[in-house]
């Protein structure tokens, strides 16, 4: 490694998402961290856009970083590896956990109970998501998952009473894993009699949201790092439940072809 100039290649540029995710906040840091990454800067844009990029850049060959994470199905479809964070500065292994708002399990325990009970595997997320991926409305791709996988649904709603129409809101952020989790859990939260909305908001703002009792809930808490500074901030005003998945993660993502294992390897 080090032969090869991919600054100069990239023009400095790192491939980021949405500006509210804790992955960019995280990959800034790492701007700042790194002297192999001074003059680098990571421009944001959607996870979409993001995604389209890099599929572009296997295409031809080209070198490209992304601000990744896992689960995703972007692993599935294509040869990519983490460049090594020796600094540490996209923390370790993550977690998603499930946070309420207060009073719901008060004012709607069988709702609360089922989200409570809500917990999964990379393997499932991993399925809805590349499914998605592959051009299926992800309304159809939950379905697909919830009637292949009814044993782990039965366990999510366990010991609950249907209810008859109920409202029962949760909030996300249209990150593909999110997209992927809130609506198969919303799907079951209607099975179940819940009249169901999901509501798209960006990473600040679903966090206040559900701590100020707007939205009932959200399964899309990365932490403890992702999201560290959103969970200082609106944590005590919050139910947590715990963890929906274990075994995720972010940091800088690249082809395998590219000659690099670490952040060190670049150049300023
Ligand atoms: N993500 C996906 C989010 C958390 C879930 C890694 C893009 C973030 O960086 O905030």
């Amino acid at each position: 490694s080090g032969e090869v100039n991919y600054g100069e290649e990239m023009d400095y540029k790192i491939t980021g998402i949405e500006p509210g995710a804790g992955v960019v906040a995280a990959s800034e840091a790492a701007t700042e961290e790194y002297d192999s990454l001074e003059g680098w800067e990571v421009v944001t844009s959607s996870s979409g856009a993001m995604a389209t990029a890099l599929g572009e850049a296997i295409d031809n060959e080209e070198p490209i970083i992304v601000t990744g994470w896992s689960p995703h199905w972007k692993f599935q479809k294509y040869d990519l590896k983490y460049l090594e964070d020796p600094e540490g500065v996209f923390g370790g292994e993550e977690v998603i956990k499930t946070m309420a708002r207060k009073g719901l399990e008060e004012e709607n325990p069988e709702a609360f109970k089922v989200i409570d009970q809500f917990q999964w595997e990379t393997a499932d997320i991993e399925s809805v998501m590349l499914e998605v991926s592959n051009g299926t409305a992800v309304e159809e791709a939950a379905a697909a998952w919830i009637e292949e996988n009814s044993d782990k649904v039965a366990e999510w709603t366990e010991g609950t009473e249907t209810v008859d129409g109920t409202e029962i809101e949760l909030a996300y952020v249209e990150w593909d894993t999110e997209v992927a989790s809130t609506n198969v859990l919303g799907q079951v939260l209607e099975a179940q009699g819940f009249d169901v909305t999901l509501t798209p908001l960006d990473n600040a703002v679903m966090w206040s949201a559900v701590a100020e009792g707007q939205a009932d809930a959200m399964v899309a808490a990365w932490l403890p790092a992702t999201h560290a500074s959103q969970f200082e901030k609106y944590g005590e005003d919050l139910v947590d439940l715990g963890e929906n998945l274990t075994g995720a993660k972010v940091g800088f993502v690249v082809p395998s072809y590219m000659d690099i294992d670490s952040i060190e390897d670049l150049q300023p």
